[in-house]
């Protein structure tokens, strides 16, 4: 009735931006992403406690984030074979807070192995991701490491909405992702909100979805050529088209700041003078540079020359895995 997993944080390379179906987390385009070592979560829990608890790096749980966690659970509980009780679930991420990494799609990733496991039901890297997508959206890519493919799918019911591996870690251990901290605030619109008002209201949405879709067997074909520079391009224009539709929106959404094009626009430079390096960037304004191992020591270098507050270098991670290191 216990168990314990530890799953790693994605960054997509196509970007998932926008959903079909609020309640199900169900995306209106396919996404594509790489799962990152050596940041985790560590996530432990047991089933038939007293009562439902739920604690996060330290701090007990409250309103939608508690919420997002039961929900998660309860999946589970109608699922089992047997009656589970309440809950106690503890979550720990390594990830410096300055990160700008959010820890929810790990987080949930390690909820749904360590949940599924802790009810007795075996292991399963489909239904797995359908449960952590469930909790956040981006979270179905981090069941397995590597390059995963999030499939849109098509039912209402969401059972064809899950993300497969398409390259373990091992296809490409040379390439690096340099996540480079202009700023380590937290961002005014979360994710969840950013995204519903550009399909509310943006006029580029539609568009976004046509190309997004379309540009995921590119990259895909890309990843299994290692070509750094193409993949380094696509990711590139993908990041700035989610931008491009957001900037869109009505009120706009502007997530870059001004350290954000002042690192960015030094790429360009960079590479002129034979530095391979690319950036993709999420819903903030911390750019994650696409590099490769001779050359990440350079970005890094870059990073900070412009400004970059923190640094961290993430190679390709592996799947989340189950530990019998409880965390109570
Ligand atoms: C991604 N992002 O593909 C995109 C790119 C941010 C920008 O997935 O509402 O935390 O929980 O499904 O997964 C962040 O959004 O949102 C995200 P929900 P999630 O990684």
């Amino acid at each position: 009735m216990k168990a314990t997993a530890l799953a790693h944080p994605n960054i997509a390379l196509v970007k998932y931006w926008g959903k079909r179906d609020e309640a199900l987390i169900l995306p209106h385009q396919s996404s594509l992403s790489l799962t990152l070592s050596p940041l985790s979560v560590t996530t432990t829990v047991e089933f038939g406690v007293a009562s439902d608890q739920v604690e996060l790096n330290g701090h007990t749980a409250k309103g939608g984030e508690r919420d997002r966690v039961l929900r998660l659970l309860e999946s589970v509980r109608a699922q089992a074979k047997t009656a589970l009780g309440p809950a106690r679930m503890v979550s720990r991420g390594d990830f410096p807070m300055a990160a700008g990494l959010a820890s929810s799609a790990a987080g949930f990733a390690a909820l749904a192995v360590a949940a599924r496991a802790a009810a007795g039901l075996p292991r399963d890297t489909r239904a797995e991701s359908i449960l952590a997508r469930l909790g956040s959206g981006s979270a179905c890519r981090s069941i397995e490491g590597g390059f995963c493919e999030w499939q849109r799918g098509e039912r209402a019911d969401g059972e064809d909405s899950f993300a497969v591996q398409r390259f373990a870690a091992g296809h490409w251990p040379d390439l690096r992702m340099v996540v480079a901290v202009v700023d380590r605030g937290e961002k005014d619109v979360k994710s969840r909100d950013g995204m519903k008002q550009t399909v509310d209201t943006s006029p580029y949405y539609p568009a976004w979805v046509k190309d997004a879709e379309a540009e995921v067997p590119v990259a895909r074909e890309l990843i299994a050529r290692k070509d750094l520079q193409a993949l380094g391009e696509l990711c590139e224009r993908n990041a700035w088209r989610m931008h491009a539709a957001s900037l869109a929106a009505n009120p706009p959404l502007c997530y870059l700041n001004a350290g954000t094009l002042g690192l960015i626009q030094h790429l360009r430079e960079a590479r002129k003078k034979g530095v391979p390096v690319w950036f993709t960037l999420d819903a903030g304004p911390n750019p994650v540079l696409l590099t490769d191992a001779a050359h990440e020591v350079a970005a890094e270098a870059l990073a900070r020359a412009c400004g970059a507050l923190d640094v961290i270098r993430c190679v390709p991670g592996g799947d989340a895995t189950l530990t019998p290191e409880h965390l109570f």
